[in-house]
Formats: C-alpha cells, sequence, structure tokens
C-alpha cells in the first residue's frame, strides 16, 4: 500500500509520470548576455549556465522533468571536430539510458546545423534529440531564446518525436536536423529548409505534418561509437575570378577531401578543372556542392564528373556536405561508395 502510495522518484528527482528530459548546454547566444534591452544584436554568446536557462522557464516542469548539463561554453563558430565528436558521445551515452526519455541540445546559431546533422548521422536512437538556439539574447527585448527552448523540451518530450531523426526548434517551426540551416542572420525566424517544416509547436503541442525520408539515426551505418577523430575537409568558395590558391593550399594543408561551393550548379571555372584533377590525382576527393542556397547538384551536369571521378553533395549546403564526406572517409575513398553515400542521407 505504501508503495503505491509514494511517488515514484526517478534519477530528475520529480514525478516520473512526465517524460525526463535532459538539456545539454553548449553555450551560444540562447545563453547570451546583453548591456541592455535595447542589444539584441550586440551580446556576449555563452555566458549563461544551463541551470539558469532552466530556471528562466519555469513552465518546462509542466511539461517534463527536466535536467541540465553543461557540455561546453562557447560560441558554435569555435567548434571543431574534436567538441561534435565529444558531444556525440555524450548524446549517444544518454540515449541509451532507459530513464532518459528526450534530449535538447542548447547550441549557438552559427553552426547548430552542423551539429544537427552530425548528430543525426552519428548517434543510434529514435529517442527524440532536439537542437535549439536563439538569435537574441535573454537580456534583450523580444528574446526568443525561452520560448525556443520550452518548444524544444515540449518536442523532445513527446512521442511523436520518435524516429524523425534529429529535429531543430526554432521560431515555433520543427525543422530537420538534416537539410534545415540559418538563412538569416539577424531575424528571430533565422532557421529554414528549402523542403520545408516537419512541423510546428503552438503552445506547447506539437502539429506533424511530414517525416524525413533520407536514412538517419537508427538507420545510419555511422556510429559514433565508433569515431574518435575526423578527417581534415575544406571548403572552396567560388566566385568569379576564384583563382586557385584556396584549393592547392587546401590540397597541401592535408585536406583529404575538398566541397567546391561552386556558382550555380556546383559550377568549376575552367582554370580551376585541372587544378581539382591534379588534387583528385593525388587522392583527394573533390564533392561539387554549391553557393545557391536551394536546389541541388545534378551530377554530370555543369561538369563529367564520372570521368573526372568527382562526387557532387545532391542537396546538401557545403557546410553539410563538409560534415557528410568527413564522416563517409572514415568508411571508405571509393569514389562510388562516397557517392552513394551522398544519395542516401
Ligand atoms: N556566435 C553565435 C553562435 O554562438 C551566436 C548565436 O547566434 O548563437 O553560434
Amino acid at each position: 500500500m505504501a508503495l503505491a502510495l509514494c511517488t515514484a522518484l526517478g534519477a530528475f528527482g520529480q514525478t516520473t509520470t512526465k517524460a525526463n528530459v535532459v538539456v545539454l548546454a553548449t553555450g551560444g547566444t540562447i545563453a547570451g548576455a546583453g548591456a541592455s534591452a535595447a542589444n539584441s544584436a550586440t551580446y556576449q554568446a555563452a555566458k549563461v549556465p544551463v541551470e539558469k536557462l532552466i530556471a528562466g522557464v519555469p513552465e518546462l516542469a509542466d511539461i517534463a522533468n527536466v535536467r541540465g548539463e553543461q557540455v561546453f561554453q562557447i560560441a558554435s563558430e569555435s567548434f571543431t571536430n574534436e567538441k561534435l565528436i565529444t558531444l556525440g558521445k555524450r548524446v549517444a551515452a544518454l540515449a541509451k539510458d532507459p530513464g532518459v526519455d528526450g534530449i535538447v541540445i542548447t547550441h549557438g546559431t552559427d553552426t547548430l546545423e552542423e551539429t544537427s546533422f552530425f548528430l543525426t548521422l552519428v548517434v543510434h536512437t529514435d529517442k527524440p534529440i532536439v537542437v535549439v538556439g536563439s538569435m537574441r539574447p535573454g537580456t534583450a527585448m523580444s528574446a526568443d531564446g525561452t520560448l525556443n527552448l520550452y518548444d524544444a523540451v515540449v518536442v523532445a518530450a513527446d512521442k511523436e518525436s520518435r524516429g524523425k531523426g534529429v529535429l531543430i526548434a526554432m521560431n515555433d517551426d520543427i525543422l530537420s536536423g538534416r537539410d534545415a540551416g540559418k538563412r538569416i542572420n539577424i531575424k528571430t525566424n533565422a532557421f529554414g529548409s528549402q523542403w520545408g517544416a516537419l512541423g510546428s509547436v503552438v503552445e506547447g503541442k506539437t502539429y506533424w505534418f511530414r517525416a524525413p525520408v533520407k536514412r538517419h539515426t537508427m538507420a545510419s551505418e555511422f556510429d559514433i561509437e565508433k569515431i574518435d577523430t575526423l578527417p581534415m575537409v575544406s571548403i572552396v568558395y567560388g566566385s568569379g575570378e576564384m583563382g586557385t590558391a584556396m584549393a592547392e593550399a587546401a590540397g597541401k594543408a592535408g585536406a583529404k577531401a575538398i566541397i567546391h561551393a561552386g556558382t550555380g550548379n556546383g559550377s568549376v571555372p575552367n582554370y580551376e578543372v585541372e587544378t581539382l584533377r591534379k588534387l583528385r590525382a593525388d587522392g583527394v576527393q573533390i564533392v561539387r556542392s554549391a553557393r545557391v542556397p536551394d536546389g541541388f547538384v545534378l551530377r554530370n551536369s555543369e561538369q563529367p564528373d564520372d570521368k573526372y571521378d568527382w562526387v557532387v553533395a545532391h542537396d546538401l549546403n557545403p557546410q553539410k556536405a563538409k560534415i557528410l564526406a568527413a564522416l563517409a572517409l572514415t568508411r571508405t575513398s571509393d569514389t562510388k561508395e562516397l557517392q552513394r553515400i551522398f544519395w542516401t542521407y
């Protein structure tokens, strides 16, 4: 009888009738602080600790049992491969914990899209993993971080979020961690995907409209538990008069792959083709992406990829193509296999 009366207390120290959600904090604007409420764009990122972020949204307790861990406290432009791997291993370990139902990662918005894509490729779980940031620090008028964090916990606590890959919660949208990215650098509606949102969160309720079709998480051939380093991959930005120095320098610096962020449909200037072909002959993989935000690069369209033994990045922007190329190179250096991987994820 006594047992039935006691309220089961889980590791979160509260009732276990609600989902148990862990918030992993890494820094960014969502943890930022400015000098005044008028400073919505001038502030210091990565100042506020995770406990304060959670305490700043008492309504979280209505949604889930929430506890926090401070993994890093950095602006996300300073993320490294090492930090990606450390975060990935911590997420994977928590995902294996039967006492954890969902994971939220608070993160700077600058490289949030790379981290989200990386995690969706390497963490083998169908539990919700939701990455969230903010465009204004909590000290600013109309700060967006508290509602974004609330929405992220709602999504992480929602059973319908399971099996949809890593998700991004920003500005009431639920986005795919695979193909969503930062498209505006000074507004709260900063994130989006050319393929649209998966759903929306309104007043603590999720509304789902679509699910990802590309392979992720449980179906991924990449496993963070078998990854301790990533090979160097460089992005070379395409433009008129781009010259060949950047690609040559990347090769000299030891890049195992170069992501060509080409103009148009991944176009390559005639004077660049020979440089990239020489780098390919030296064993560097060449992946054609595009500086154009939407669309996808067609194989053998602007360049004879079959003849040159190059890869196309499909719809992945250069920074996402860099993440996938680095992971793919941990498993293969066969160009045909690399291309299969770019069609698949
Ligand atoms: N510097 C940015 C970052 O940490 C701030 C932000 O937008 O989160 O990504």
